[in-house]
Formats: structure tokens, sequence, C-alpha cells
């Protein structure tokens, strides 16, 4: 959060101390690993000054809010915790805040979950029953990702099923 610092002494100044603007391009990957599949998330370095780490949060299914799982200097992170398949293991859900060297922290980023390797809001379960690419955000390449298609209620495997030329 920002803060504030009155001055001490001379002419009267107040410094508004700006906290590290939030991480947007948060990702959520599957990754094989010692036989299993676990999450790997992924994300871009900060452009704001004086950063100097990352916080990764997690949200459990029978949790009610995003607890800490772990500190990073690096734009990704191995989390070691399940892929969700179906409904086994449970969905999770991940999110990264930036922190600066005087301790203060971005607003939470976008929030990712642990089954949705594309990004695109469609589940990896969803997109397979669907006949979608689990593995690409826009299947028909026409320019609407699989998740707003299936909102919209146009298809995800023809292009230009909006009509718009593209
Ligand atoms: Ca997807
Ligand atoms: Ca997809
Ligand atoms: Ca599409």
């Amino acid at each position: 959060m920002p803060t504030l610092s009155p001055s001490q002494a001379g002419p009267t100044t107040l410094t508004v101390n700006e906290s590290p603007a939030a991480n947007q391009n948060l990702k959520a990957t599957p990754l094989a690993k010692d036989g299993g599949v676990l999450t790997r998330l992924s994300f871009s370095v900060s452009t704001t000054p004086g950063v100097t780490g990352y916080r990764i949060y997690r949200k459990e299914p029978t949790s009610p809010g995003f607890a800490l799982l772990a500190s990073t200097t690096t734009s990704g992170l191995d989390t070691g915790l399940a892929w969700a398949g179906g409904d086994t293991p449970a969905k999770r859900l991940f999110s990264v805040t930036a922190v600066d060297g005087a301790g203060r922290e971005s607003f939470l980023s976008n929030v990712v979950t642990n089954d949705d390797a594309d990004g695109d809001g469609l589940t990896d379960a969803d997109e397979v029953a669907g006949a979608s690419d689990p593995a690409l955000a826009d299947t028909d390449r026409d320019g609407l990702e699989d998740g707003v298609e299936a909102a919209n209620g146009t298809h995800a495997l023809a292009g230009d099923t909006d009509g718009d030329g593209a």
C-alpha cells in the first residue's frame, strides 16, 4: 500500500511513496515431473523501480482466502503442487505480488487456476469434452479465445464464427 511521509523540518512537503504496480500476466502451466504433473507459475518481472522480489499466494478449495505460498526473486516458481485433473486433485487459485526494498507490496496480480493450461477461461477437462485445444487459447485462430467463444455461444473450432471477416 502507498505510505505518506510528512517532512520533519524545513518547508512543508508531503511525499507519497507508491507501492509497486501489480503484475498482470501471471500464467499457470502443467509441468511433468517425477512421474506426476505439477503446477508451474510464470510472470514477467515488474517494471517498477526498486522491486526486489515477489510473493506467491495460493487459495485452497477449503480455504476462505489466499495464503502465502512462497517468496521468489525470479519470474517463476515450481509450486510442487499438483496440476488438477478433473476434480481431483482439487482446483487451486494462485496470484502474485511485487515487493520493493522498503517492504511495500503491490496489489494481487490476475488470478490463475491449476486447471486451465492455456489461460483461456475453459478448464482442460471442459476443452477435452468440447474438442477445443487445452494447450491453445484460440483453437481456430479467429482472434476470439476459446473461453470467450464458449461464453458467446460461438464455435471454438470453426473460424470467423463472429462474422467479422477475420
Ligand atoms: Ca483452457
Ligand atoms: Ca483452449
Ligand atoms: Ca477462436
